[in-house]
């Protein structure tokens, strides 16, 4: 590669920090601003913790549990099991040291710093150099109405597993929320925009929901990229599939280039997803085809180069 470009990436959790992963490793560090989803944003035991922005981070700063992509690896669950003692609910997974996080991030919040702040302090003490930003340092909750209540994204996705018909997707908070410092700024200065395969509703739609957000992709003179979060109308991992078609969405990258066409330049579909290629493009977005499954660490890096590459070109 030969320039180096400034970039900056819509980033949600597990699905992102593969492709995070991939471009950290042949991008200098000062070159990537990596903007994070907090709509997953939950309370437990009066601590706030932030499960994507935490991907992120734990995977920049190789701690994270690869097998499951969220949490730290080897970590232990003893206080989780002192608090089921206790009679807590316990269904969100907590790790020993993962609460440190959490416990590190609420007392900075509750000393007046903000989640952006707190969050570079998080990197800078997991020696991470390439700048993570929260979307919002505001109130902002994802919530799916289903048939027979209104749950937090949390209790959807785990608690529930995610077995409900949905009917609407809250952006709680969504009308105040405004942007972190640095993210509108990170998008306008940069020359690629990597829109990650991420949850296309509760990940990237989120980002795309905070004021000025959408507004900044369209009129930002970098260049934009998606990776598809869809392969072959199905999803690697997460209920995407299933609340895009309990929404009258296609579900199918056709369906994802949808929902970005207002602001993006190319889209990256996989292989399987080739027939797709010629609606994308009527859609004014360029379509790309690759091999876009990141199942190893090659693979992470072999599509990381192929987005810059496609984007640069
Ligand atoms: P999120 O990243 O927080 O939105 O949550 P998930 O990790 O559940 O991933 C959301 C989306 O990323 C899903 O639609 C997955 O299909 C997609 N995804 C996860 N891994 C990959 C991958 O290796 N390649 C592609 N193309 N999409 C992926
Ligand atoms: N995902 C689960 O499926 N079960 C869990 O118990 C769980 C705990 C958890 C704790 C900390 C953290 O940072 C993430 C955690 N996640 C868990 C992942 C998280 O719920 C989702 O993957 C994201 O919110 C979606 O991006």
């Amino acid at each position: 590669m030969g320039k180096l470009y400034m970039i900056t990436a819509l980033a949600g959790g597990v699905g992102a920090a593969k492709l995070i992963d991939g471009l950290s490793s042949i991008v200098p560090p000062e070159k990537l601003t990596i903007i994070v989803n907090t709509g997953d944003d939950c309370e437990f035991y009066g601590l706030h913790i932030s499960p994507d922005v935490d991907i992120i981070t734990y995977t920049l700063a190789g701690l994270v549990d690869e097998e499951k992509g969220w949490g730290i690896k080897n970590d232990t669950f003893n206080c989780l099991d002192m608090l089921r003692l206790y009679g807590y609910d316990t269904w969100f997974k907590l790790g020993d040291k993962d609460l440190a996080t959490h416990i590190h991030r609420t007392m900075m919040l509750k000393s007046g710093y903000k989640l952006s702040e707190v969050t570079r302090d998080i990197c800078a003490k997991l020696r991470i150099k390439q700048k993570i930003i929260p979307m919002t340092d505001d109130y902002f909750a994802t919530k799916i109405k289903t048939d027979r209540d209104t749950l937090h994204f949390q209790e959807y996705l785990v608690k529930r597993g995610s077995v409900d018909v949905v009917r609407d997707i809250i952006y709680d908070g969504a009308e105040v929320a405004k942007p972190a410092p640095g993210v509108i700024e990170s998008i306008m200065d940069a020359e690629i925009i990597i829109i990650c395969p991420s949850n296309p509703l509760v990940s990237i739609g989120t980002i795309l929901a905070i004021k000025g957000v959408r507004q900044a992709l369209k009129g930002a003179k970098a260049k934009k990229v998606a990776v598809s979060p869809i392969i072959g109308g199905t999803v690697v991992k997460g209920p995407a599939d299933k609340m895009m078609k309990y929404l009258g969405m296609e579900v199918s990258a056709l369906g994802v280039a949808k929902l970005y066409s207002d602001f993006l330049d190319i889209f990256v579909i996989d292989e399987v997803d080739a027939p797709l290629a010629h609606e994308v493009e009527k859609l004014g977005i360029k379509a790309v085809i690759t091999n876009t499954l990141m199942r190893t660490r090659e693979d992470r890096i072999r599509l990381a180069k192929f987005v810059l590459d496609i984007a640069s070109t």
